[in-house]
């Protein structure tokens, strides 16, 4: 099918939808300038990220895990949110029926909501962070948790209980916090339309969240500049870069 008749056909499911769930991944935020796990010049290049980003690799060698953490902090220090964001957050904006899932933990959706909203309520588009948010630290000892420090010659330390600190975010093998996750499926499984985009879809349980939608009987819209293993199940595949479609989609 044309790449015209498909934004058509897309565009038509979204107009008829009531629900609408977005599960947006590292790809929407490419075009800011934020690096992406998995693809060539993406953040982990060689490294396998099941292996780098896990606990043990915490445990075994903080001092490299948090050089890394605060360079990714540095990076995203001066990225700001891009055309797919705004177009969410001003789709979410105007009609409140469902919202965002994001596997990021950028917190560009966030400041696109806010940043849209100008000056009324953002909550409507406010995201669901499943992978948490890089721009906080949590006490590995007592689970309080700080804003973000650059990283000193000493590695960053609890102000209450003196555990040390870490990124507040999910790594390989831990679990994502159950209210989070239960907000995300309830999103999903009530929506009639799941938009999903710039995702690989091979993280779990992230990567099911569409199906939850598509099992309720909803319909799901890919976005993204390749195949995926959710491909097959996307009612229309938008074939193109999440700043240029999302804006043509929602606009
Ligand atoms: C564009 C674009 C443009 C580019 N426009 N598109 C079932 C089966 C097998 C394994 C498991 C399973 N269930 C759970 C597991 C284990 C594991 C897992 O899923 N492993 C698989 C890899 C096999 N899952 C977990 O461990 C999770 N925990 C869990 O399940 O707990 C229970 C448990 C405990 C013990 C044992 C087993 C289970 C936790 C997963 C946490 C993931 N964490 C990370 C790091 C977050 C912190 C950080 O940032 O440092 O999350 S990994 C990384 O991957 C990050 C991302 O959120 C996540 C997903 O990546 P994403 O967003 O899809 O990015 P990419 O780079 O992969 O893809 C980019 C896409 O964009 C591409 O498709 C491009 O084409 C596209 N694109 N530019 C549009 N402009
Ligand atoms: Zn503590």
């Amino acid at each position: 099918m044309s790449a015209s008749v498909d934004i058509e056909r897309a565009r038509r499911l979204v107009g008829e939808a009531r629900r609408v769930v977005a599960l947006t991944g590292a790809g929407i935020s490419a075009e800011s300038g934020v690096p992406t796990f998995r693809d060539a010049g993406g953040l982990w290049r060689n490294y396998r990220p099941e292996e780098l980003a896990t606990p043990q690799a915490f445990a075994r060698d903080p001092r490299t895990a948090w050089e890394w953490y605060d360079w990714r902090r540095s990076v995203l220090a001066g990225c700001a949110p891009n055309p797919g964001h705004r177009a969410l957050a001003r789709f979410f904006l105007a009609r409140g029926a469902a919202g965002v899932v994001t596997q990021n933990v950028d917190g560009l959706h966030t400041r696109a909501a806010v940043e849209e909203a100008g000056n009324g309520p953002p909550e409507a588009a406010l995201p669901v962070e499943l992978h948490g948010a890089v721009g906080r630290d949590r006490c590995n000892r007592c689970e309080a948790r700080f804003p973000a420090e650059p990283l000193g010659d000493a590695l960053p330390r609890c102000d209450s209980c003196g555990g040390l600190r870490r990124p507040d975010v999910v790594l390989f093998g831990e679990s994502l916090d159950g209210d989070v996750l239960a907000r995300a499926y309830s999103l999903a499984e009530r929506a009639d339309l799941c938009l999903v985009v710039g995702t690989s879809a091979v993280v779990y349980p992230a990567a099911a969240v569409p199906l939850a939608t598509l099992e309720a009987g909803g319909s799901l819209i890919e976005v993204n500049l390749e195949d995926t293993p959710l491909t097959r199940s996307a009612t229309v595949a938008l074939r193109g870069a999440a700043g240029e479609v999302l804006p043509a989609l929602l606009g």
